[in-house]
């Protein structure tokens, strides 16, 4: 198991007043850094290797779900883009894990989503599947820069034996947000019972890290400001 311990940037120490510019600019302020906004999520790249994964310094939160639960539809909602992640009824074969930057496009990337591949699509073989566990799973349980895992649930499909295959690779230590998606698929007294019924599941599963449900729909946008919130606070420091 990777060290999950944060490392953060070190700053050089300005080391006398005439070191600064003389315009009067500071190269060092106390101001705190500007909040990383998912609105500013552009593609960074592709990894379909783990010798390809970005070095652990910069956070990084993943998106997970079986395919079809709406993942790519929920990651093109919270950062307001039409087809940032590509979202489509023939769920794809991809086994690459997606980056998309986030924080001033004339900088570094400043914190990243992670589009993970859709989980045992029925019809995948048993090749795929396997690469999946080699790149997506191994990903999940042991790179250090994951802040948080957002995992996206159909809600007519409630929590299945796929998501509870799928979360055994996530670490217990850390913090899980769940979409319970597609909810204006149901009336409204379904979908609290759903929500209640999903939430006494994931109380079951006994992780003693943050869990956080948020009924959510990308066609309405219910729970979509929450949502976009909570991953914002991941991000933050
Ligand atoms: N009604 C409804 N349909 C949705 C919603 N989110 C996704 N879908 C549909 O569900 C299907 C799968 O979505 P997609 O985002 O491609 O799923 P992924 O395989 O998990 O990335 C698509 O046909 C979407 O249009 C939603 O909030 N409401
Ligand atoms: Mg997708």
């Amino acid at each position: 198991m990777y060290n999950r311990a944060l490392s953060l940037p070190c700053l050089a120490p300005v080391a006398a007043a005439e070191a600064l510019p003389p315009s009067g600019l500071t190269l060092f302020s106390n101001e705190p850094p500007l909040p990383v906004r998912l609105i500013s999520a552009r593609f960074g790249t592709t990894v379909a290797k783990w010798s390809q994964l970005p070095a652990a310094g910069i956070p990084e939160v993943a998106f997970v779900g079986r395919s079809n639960a709406g993942k790519s539809t929920a990651i093109n909602a919270l950062c307001q883009r039409k087809r940032l992640a590509f979202a489509s009824k023939t769920p794809g074969r991809t086994q690459a894990l997606n980056y998309f930057a986030l924080g001033r496009e004339d900088e570094p990337a400043a914190a990243y989503l992670v589009d993970t591949p859709g989980y045992g699509y029925a019809a995948t073989p048993l090749a795929v599947r396997q690469s999946w566990n080699l790149l997506a799973g191994r990903y999940l349980a042991e790179h250090a820069a994951l802040r948080g895992v957002v995992l996206i649930l159909d809600c007519r499909r409630e929590v299945t034996a796929l998501d509870h295959k799928l979360l055994e690779f996530v670490p217990v230590d850390l913090p899980l947000l769940v979409l319970m998606a597609k909810a204006d698929k149901l009336g409204k007294s379904e979908r609290e019972q759903t929500r209640r019924r999903i939430d006494q599941t994931l109380q079951s599963l006994e992780r003693p890290s943050p869990l956080t449900m948020i009924v959510f729909s990308a066609n309405t946008g219910l729970g979509l400001e929450a949502a976009r919130e909570h991953v914002e606070r991941w991000l933050e420091h």
